[in-house]
């Protein structure tokens, strides 16, 4: 028979000439990804690194673009300043930015006390730079008021894990998918958002088939793939999950033995999820009573079960009640710390993890916190600060230094790699609220990101692999960008412009701040190593030393493509599960069950306001797309801002696929387009939150008590009918952002 010869796909010649290696910069999977450099030294594709133990070769439509982002129209080429009347900007150069920068901080502070002064940072920059941001804040400019995006993304997962485990540090990884025998995951959409994890889950089932429960109102990609889909109500999650433990506890399917070995709580725990019997639980979250003992008794019963999750749990009033729900169900069934038996956040930016561990956004770099008296003797030591400088408990989180500066109490703002503008919940308020300070500095790799509206001077950042340092991915893993090419124009290493800036400050003379981020690197390896006996003593959030990485380096790292987590002094490589020995960060080692009652305070859809407002992601764009909104091979899918309806809703509306709509919340109006799909119930609009003026302008934003994150995913919005050439007017407007 003769062979029928296809054609092969032919790949464009780019005229590479050298291979560079990086960790990709957008999402938090932390794929080895290679740069090709072509002869002109230009950064002009990438390729996935084959033997990195997260991706093996591969990388999503956002890794193999991103050579393109370097280049990308709106791009921050000089520093430029501009009076209080935001009136035209002026080039200028490094010092006069700089010395602008500091003298209002300090005038500021000098006027209105230390902490009028805020700084917001995110999870986009490098860790050695997060360390260093924090060592300048804390120890030089003395503001208590410095926080990070990641309060809009991480922070409940973070306070959650505090709360069961007494200490922050997801215990799994992704091997764990090898050795499960059930996963449970809730409001994560994995193959759009993490795109090469979802791939490790794909490559585990294709050798053996284990079940797949997916927990989100909307059936997403992730939700047809699954074996069962609870599409639950908005904000119900934590009353599922006492009604899971209800039922494992009711039938004895507990592992009684780890509970009583690792466990604090039982008895207080057994009492309140006795209140959530299947059928009360079935009328609140709409999963019914069966489908509840089903789940329930399949993890259970299971020899290994895992759960994961992502914002559908951490945006919501009970986002840290949802965290700990999760973590109890992993205690009770004793599926902590084995192979694939954990409860792994799924983390969201390249570097959220960074700035959780070493950025002292929320306390001391290496988890150590503010209140706790030996941990500032130990920093101030290193540093050379007088700990009596640092303050003794964590400042206002993200969502409240806004309000703060609405009431006057805070009149600067520093803006590092972040964009709230867009990102915020009622951005119609941050925008009067920007208004009001008298000082803004927004230090950002584009210059046309909408925070920059409201800055007086703004620092233009060189971007991912122009620099040099580690990203911490979901499973812990270090992993390392290189500088593949120089920063564009005038543009600077973050790094630089932190160590820049600490010069104004006297005091930075007997202080340290070293060039090199691996000089950096090191002095976290210090301060991260210790003895791990330290743990009775360590205080309020247990033993810091638990993230230790004194046993890796830049060449180790390179070697091994990221190594996760602790990895000591000595060790061949890092640990790839935490809690192993069921020894958690409480100061007697135990866990602890958390008894959580279901307060119902979202905003609902009534009668003015019949939608649920749901948000989220899509996988060709990455946040308020600074980047992907400029790479052709990504903008190409969703150009255009638009809301997924139900077609019965829309029938009964008289809205057409792609017609433009206006919808209305209590707190603005927004003009999409509509794109008729059965994804969403009847009642509920799902809207990508990429778009500048669009779901925030609408979002509620209610905040959760222990984290301070908001519910980005609950409001209610009413649908109105639209002058279609006017919309389309705007969205050409809004387009040429
Ligand atoms: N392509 C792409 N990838 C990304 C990002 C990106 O912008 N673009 N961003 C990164 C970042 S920072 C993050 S934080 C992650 C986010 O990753 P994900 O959390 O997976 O993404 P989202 O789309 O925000 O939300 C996930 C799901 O939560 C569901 N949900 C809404 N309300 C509820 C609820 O009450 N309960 C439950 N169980 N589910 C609910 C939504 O319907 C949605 O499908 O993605 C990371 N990866
Ligand atoms: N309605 C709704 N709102 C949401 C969410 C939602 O699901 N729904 N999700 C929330 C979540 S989880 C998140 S994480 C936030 C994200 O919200 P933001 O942090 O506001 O989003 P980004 O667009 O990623 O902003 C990061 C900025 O850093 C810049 N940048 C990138 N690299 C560098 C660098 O190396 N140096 C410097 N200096 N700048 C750099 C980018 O250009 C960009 O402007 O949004 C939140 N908002
Ligand atoms: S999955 Fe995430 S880390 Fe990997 S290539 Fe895509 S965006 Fe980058
Ligand atoms: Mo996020």
């Amino acid at each position: 028979m003769a062979v029928v010869k296809k054609n092969p796909i032919k790949l464009p010649d780019k005229g590479v000439v050298e291979w560079k290696y990086a960790t990709c910069g957008y999402c938090s999977t932390g794929c080895s990804i290679e740069v090709g450099i072509n002869k002109e030294g230009a950064a002009v594709t990438t390729r996935g690194v084959a033997d990195a133990p997260v991706n093996k070769g591969k990388l999503c439509i956002k890794g193999i673009t991103e050579a393109a982002i370097f280049e990308a129209p709106g791009r921050g080429t000089d520093p430029l300043i501009r009076d209080h009347t935001y009136n035209d900007w002026q080039k200028t150069d490094w010092d006069s930015a700089l010395d602008k920068t500091a003298a209002e901080f300090k005038r500021i502070q000098e006027k209105y006390g230390p902490d009028s002064v805020a700084v917001v940072s995110t999870g986009q920059i490098l860790t050695e730079e997060f360390y260093t941001l924090g060592k300048l804040t804390r120890g030089l400019i003395g503001t208590n008021n410095y926080d990070g995006n990641t309060t809009l993304c991480m922070a409940s997962a973070v306070s959650g894990y505090k709360r069961s485990f007494g200490s922050d540090g997801p215990p799994g990884c992704y091997d764990d998918f090898e050795d499960t025998e059930c996963l449970l995951a809730f409001g994560s959409n994995l193959p759009e958002q993490h795109p090469i994890i979802y791939w490790r889950l794909k490559e585990a089932l294709e050798k053996r088939k284990f079940p797949i429960i997916v927990i989100d109102p909307r059936v997403t990609m992730f939700a047809q793939f699954a074996d069962i889909h609870l599409p639950i109500k908005p904000g119900t999650d934590l009353v599922l999950l006492n009604a899971l433990a209800h039922v494992i506890l009711k039938e004895g399917l507990e592992d009684r033995a780890y509970i009583d070995a690792h466990c604090n709580g039982a008895d207080d725990f057994s009492e309140l999820v006795e209140r959530y019997d299947p059928t009360t639980a079935a009328a609140i979250t709409g999963i019914n009573e069966d489908t509840i003992r089903h789940v329930a008794r399949i993890y259970a019963n299971a020899g290994a079960a895992m759960s994961i999750w992502t914002m559908g749990i951490n945006q919501s009033t009970h986002g840290s009640d949802g965290v700990c729900g999760i973590n109890n169900l992993n205690l009770i069934t004793g599926n902590i710390g084995k192979p694939g038996g954990t409860s792994l956040s799924i983390t969201g930016q390249c570097n959220a993890m960074g700035t959780r561990e070493w950025s002292a956004c929320s306390g001391l770099p290496g988890y150590r916190v503010l209140e706790n008296e030996q941990h500032r003797e130990e920093i101030g030591k290193f540093w050379g600060v007088d700990p009596e400088f640092f303050p003794k408990k964590r400042g206002m989180f993200m969502t409240d230094i806004f309000p703060a500066i609405e009431t006057g109490q805070i009149k600067a703002l520093w803006l590092v790699a972040t964009n709230p503008m867009t990102s915020m919940a009622d951005t119609g308020r941050i925008r009067k609220i920007m208004e009001k300070l008298e000082f803004c500095v927004v230090q950002d790799s584009y210059e046309d990101v909408e925070a920059n509206q409201y800055a007086h001077v703004f620092l233009p950042a060189s971007v991912w692999a122009e620099k040099s340092g580690c990203f911490t991915n979901t499973e812990r893993r270090v992993n390392l960008v290189t500088p593949v090419k120089p920063s564009l124009a005038n543009s600077k290493p973050d790094l630089w412009i932190f160590n820049q800036l600490a010069k104004r400050w006297d005091a930075s003379k007997s202080m340290n701040f070293p060039d090199d981020s691996e000089d950096v690197f090191n002095e976290m390896k210090a301060l991260s190593q210790g003895d791990d006996k330290t743990v009775a003593t360590a205080g309020l959030n247990g033993d810091p030393r638990m993230l230790n990485i004194s046993g890796m380096s830049y060449e180790k790292i390179l070697k091994q493509r990221g190594i996760q987590w602790p990895m000591r002094e000595g060790d061949d490589t890092g640990d790839a599960r935490l809690y192993t020995d069921g020894k958690f960060q409480y100061p007697d080692g135990k866990a602890k069950l958390m008894s959580m009652e279901f307060i119902d305070n979202n905003e609902r859809p009534s009668a003015d306001f019949p939608f649920w407002l749901n948000s989220g992601r899509v996988v060709e764009h990455f946040h308020t797309r600074t980047r992907t909104g400029k790479v052709g091979n990504c903008n190409k899918f969703s150009p255009t801002p638009y809301m997924e309806i139900n077609p019965d809703a829309a029938a009964e509306l008289g809205i057409q696929q792609m017609e433009y709509v206006r919808l209305v919340s209590p707190r603005g109006d927004a003009v999409v387009m509509a794109q008729l799909t059965q994804r969403v119930p009847y009642n509920m609009v799902f809207i990508p939150f990429h778009y500048h003026d669009c779901v925030n302008r609408l979002s509620l934003g209610l905040l959760d008590p222990h984290s301070r994150q908001p519910a980005f995913k609950q409001s209610a919005v009413r649908i109105e009918k639209t002058d279609q050439n006017e919309a389309a007017k705007l969205n050409v407007e809004m387009r040429a952002f």
